[in-house]
């Protein structure tokens, strides 16, 4: 039984699912497949979650049976037979409809050939073909081609197209990096306009890669905020570093942040050229100019301009908000993609429950001195709204690395902590527009920042970089 999860394209995908089936001598009812159109999003993080390939596609198909041999006979497979239908589950394929309609203009034909071969395809991946050899595609294209013209699906047949054209939109990833404090996540949050990466004047703030996305009628710019590049002198810093590196993978360009107030460093530009000679676009932006003089701006402009191959320099504020038109606008030129890949809503990947943890890091960076934040995580126990709605519950528990700590993090008669509580749970209430109530315990895990184990149960795990 061919399965499909969609009314609009149904007629399309059930010919060109049957058109293979007929072209291999086997019959629809002695199998069982499911096929789903998708949006973007979805395909993509299908692909990610299944494959470790964070990048939107056209088709996916997932294959149940190892080896498929024809003639195809059901009495080869008991063990896949599904005890609803009597037939051997195949599979599922899920297909993009954006990147459909995309192909479909790019190779000039209907939108219904498009579905049709990407239908066929998935389908043939299911019956076991596959294109990893020359020959082996070949074949496969050969069959899919066949199975077309069976149906009669010819490269002139038309279609109804989309009512929306989106080839005046465009979209892409900018990945934010530079080394620590020069104001990456501050200038993610400006040009998102909601605060979605936490700040502290401390360096090393930002751990993970965090999303934010700056949305415009003709436009969608995913900003990657990321670590701050430095060298590793543990298993956190050894994830932070390969948590930046993997921020630039399928990118559209970079912006590479240097602190104006620091001026131009010898890793900066050492940093700017490996980028430019490993093939990304690079635009330089130079922050903090607020706080400096025109001159130095002038003069820190002069030396970024000895270094080849940059598509632009901007020189902005990112805390006043100062001059981030001209980045937005160079960045702009830059967008190939015409997909929207998250809803005009949503201004981040990342959930409630990473971003309370993020606040209360932040607030014991910002209160606590020394070397004490540094080895700070937080690890959200609970967080659950209560039965009327109007209330979150969260508790956490603040992880410091050494015994000596605890009692600063706590403070005379739990007053800082009480304090890290309070400014977290203002702001917590403000970003989730809810009233809530915070708890939070100090635990020591002796050197957890060298411990994997500890790291992975509180979000840093290399294992989720792809
Ligand atoms: N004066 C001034 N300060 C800024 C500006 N942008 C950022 N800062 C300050 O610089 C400090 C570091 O900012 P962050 O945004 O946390 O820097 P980052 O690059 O994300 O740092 P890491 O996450 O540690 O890599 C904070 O105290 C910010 O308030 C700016 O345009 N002007
Ligand atoms: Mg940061």
């Amino acid at each position: 039984m061919i399965e499909i999860f969609t009314e609009k394209y149904r007629d399309v995908l059930s010919a060109a699912a049957e058109g293979v089936c007929k072209k291999l001598g086997v019959s629809p009812d002695d199998i069982d497949v499911e096929i789903n159109m998708v949006d973007a999003e979805e395909i993509r993080s299908l692909n990610k979650e299944q494959r470790n390939i964070d990048k939107v596609t056209d088709v996916l198909s997932f294959q149940n049976l190892a080896d498929v041999h024809f003639p195809f006979s059901k009495d080869d497979y008991t063990d896949d037979i599904n005890p609803e239908n009597g037939s051997v589950f195949l599979g599922e394929i899920f297909i993009c409809e954006e990147r459909a309609d995309e192909q479909a203009e790019e190779y000039d034909h209907t939108l219904e050939r498009e579905l049709s071969f990407l239908c066929c395809h998935g389908m043939l991946h299911l019956f076991g073909y596959d294109h990893d050899t020359e020959e082996k595609e070949k074949a496969m294209n050969d069959l899919c081609e066949e199975a077309l013209s069976s149906i009669g699906q010819t490269r002139d047949k038309g279609y109804e197209k989309k009512e929306e054209k989106k080839s005046d939109f465009h979209s892409g990833f900018v990945a934010l990096m530079g080394r620590p404090n020069a104001g990456k996540s501050t200038l993610l949050n400006s040009i998102v306009g909601e605060k979605v990466s936490i700040v502290s004047w401390k360096p090393q703030t930002t751990r993970n890669k965090i999303k934010g996305i700056y949305n415009e009628p003709d436009c969608q710019i995913v900003f990657i905020d990321t670590p701050g590049l430095h060298k590793p002198r543990n298993s956190l810093g050894d994830y932070m570093m390969k948590t930046a590196a993997s921020a630039t993978e399928d990118i559209d360009c970079i912006v590479y942040l240097v602190d104006g107030e620091k001026g131009l460093s010898a890793e900066d530009v050492n940093n700017i050229n490996n980028y430019v000679s490993d093939g990304f676009k690079v635009i330089v932006a130079v922050n903090k100019v607020d706080h400096i003089t025109k001159e130095r701006v002038m003069a820190i402009l002069t030396q970024i301009n000895e270094i080849k191959g940059l598509v632009a320099v901007v020189p902005l504020s990112a805390l006043r908000k100062k001059n981030i038109e001209p980045l937005i606008e160079e960045i702009k030129k830059l967008l190939v993609d015409t997909i929207k890949y998250y809803d005009e809503d949503s201004y981040t990947d990342k959930n409630m429950r990473f971003i309370a943890a993020e606040i209360i890091r932040e607030k014991a960076l910002r209160l606590l001195d020394q070397e004490v934040p540094y080895g700070i995580g937080v690890d959200i126990r609970e967080y659950a709204y209560r039965e009327s709605g109007d209330i979150i519950d969260i508790s956490a528990d603040i992880i410091c690395e050494k015994q000596a700590h605890k009692p600063i993090i706590l403070g005379k008669g739990g007053s800082m902590i009480k304090k890290i509580a309070t400014y977290a749970r203002q702001d917590l209430e403000e970003i989730a527009g809810t009233k809530i109530f915070l708890t939070l315990f100090v635990r020591v895990k002796d050197d957890w920042r060298e411990d994997e184990s500890v790291m992975r149960s509180i979000g840093y795990n290399k294992k989720d970089l792809s």
